[in-house]
């Protein structure tokens, strides 16, 4: 195959520890193939430049082959002139004694003004996923700033989760990720979403198929133990995993977070060749989803698009979850209506 023309890749908040994760893996061809050559432009606040220009003599002395430039700036529209691909990840943290409503505040003026830039100078492709929390509303931000952009083309992360969930679900079934599909990730990207095996299977070394929940009945030593295993351990750990790994590494995801961040982009562009993830993507109504919202459904990606796997059952107890994340999501959107944000 021949040498494509370059992508060009906008990276917020750059000088921060998921940038320092995830450019070098774009560089290095994770993100589209090693046939595809990548410019790399670095956003960042002035206090993060420095950081961002040193991870830029990094990449350089990485000599990556399919790396084409690297440009570091403080400038939005400059970030964003012709991007392809903008990575949403500089964000405000929540700090001592911030209200929810002063988190949405903050990063309505970070996000705002990006989703404008994006509206004037991003390439007619662009791609957006947003990293930065909180993540869905945040996109939901950047969308309502570029109204020639399709609202489709703004994502939230989710991906770490449905990570999270694959790895955790292998460890306890002592099978390879690769084995187990259909797990999905459902809602907003924060304690309440909804990690989902209903329509989990698990794939055999032999090739044959069967219910992921059935697999785990027979490791956990009974159907009743199922039900418990996944209220008691399953969701909490993987919806407080973030929470788990603050607390042992002693500071935020990182490199699993940028890796999501490959696997979301990697796939939208390129295909999920007949299986599904869990992005969290503009709901068009689907599984009684305020259509408007950023929620997490299970996706395929086909031509270069993300769609919604319809026609799945949803079991009550799942429903209820779904809704009470539906309902922190819509009272984010509420608010953010309020504060004039969108
Ligand atoms: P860091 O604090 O290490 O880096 C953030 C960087 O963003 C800083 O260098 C800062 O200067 C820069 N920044 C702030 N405002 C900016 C702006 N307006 N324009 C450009 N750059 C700006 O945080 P890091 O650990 O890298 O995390 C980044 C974000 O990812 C946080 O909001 C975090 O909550 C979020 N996460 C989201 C995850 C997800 O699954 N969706 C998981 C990992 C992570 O927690």
């Amino acid at each position: 195959m021949g040498i494509k023309e370059p992508v060009t890749v906008t990276v917020t908040g750059a000088g921060g520890q998921i940038g320092y994760a995830l450019l070098f893996r774009i560089a290095s061809g994770a993100m589209f193939g090693p046939a595809t050559p990548v410019r790399l432009r670095l956003l960042e606040i002035p206090a993060g430049l420095k950081s961002a220009e040193g991870t830029a003599l990094e990449l350089q002395d990485c000599a990556f082959s399919n790396l084409d430039s690297v440009e570091v700036t403080g400038n939005a529209e400059r970030a964003f002139d012709g991007t392809n691909v903008a990575l949403l990840v500089g964000a405000r943290p929540r700090g001592p004694g911030m209200e929810r409503g002063d988190l949405l505040a903050a990063n309505g003026a970070i996000f705002g003004p990006q989703g404008a830039a994006i509206n004037v100078g991003a390439a007619d492709d662009v791609r957006v996923l947003v990293v930065g929390n909180p993540a869905n509303t945040n996109a939901l931000i950047a969308a309502a700033h570029a109204p020639d952009v399709p609202a489709e083309r703004f994502t939230a992360m989710t991906r770490l989760d449905h990570n999270r969930a694959l790895g955790l679900l292998a460890g306890t079934l002592d099978v390879g990720v690769a084995s187990i599909g259909n797990v999905i990730i459902w809602g907003n990207h924060s304690a309440t979403q909804v990690p989902d095996i209903s329509h989990a299977i698990l794939t055999g070394a032999d090739g044959s198929q069967r219910p992921l929940p059935d697999a785990l009945a027979e490791a956990l030593g009974g159907t009743d133990k199922v039900a418990a295993w996944l209220e008691g351990t399953f969701i909490p750990r993987v919806a407080g995993r973030g929470a788990e790994i603050i607390e042992v590494r002693g500071s935020s995801s990182a490199a699993s977070a940028a890796a999501a961040a490959i696997d979301h982009v990697h796939d939208w562009v390129l295909g999920t060749s007949g299986s599904w993830t869990s992005a969290a993507v503009l709901s068009d109504g689907s599984y009684g989803v305020p259509r408007g919202l950023v929620s997490s459904f299970p996706v395929h990606s086909r031509n270069g698009a993300w769609e919604i796997q319809q026609g799945l059952s949803v079991a009550a107890d799942v429903r209820a979850r779904i809704d009470s994340s539906l309902k922190e999501l819509e009272a984010e959107r509420d608010m953010v209506k309020s504060l004039g944000l969108i």
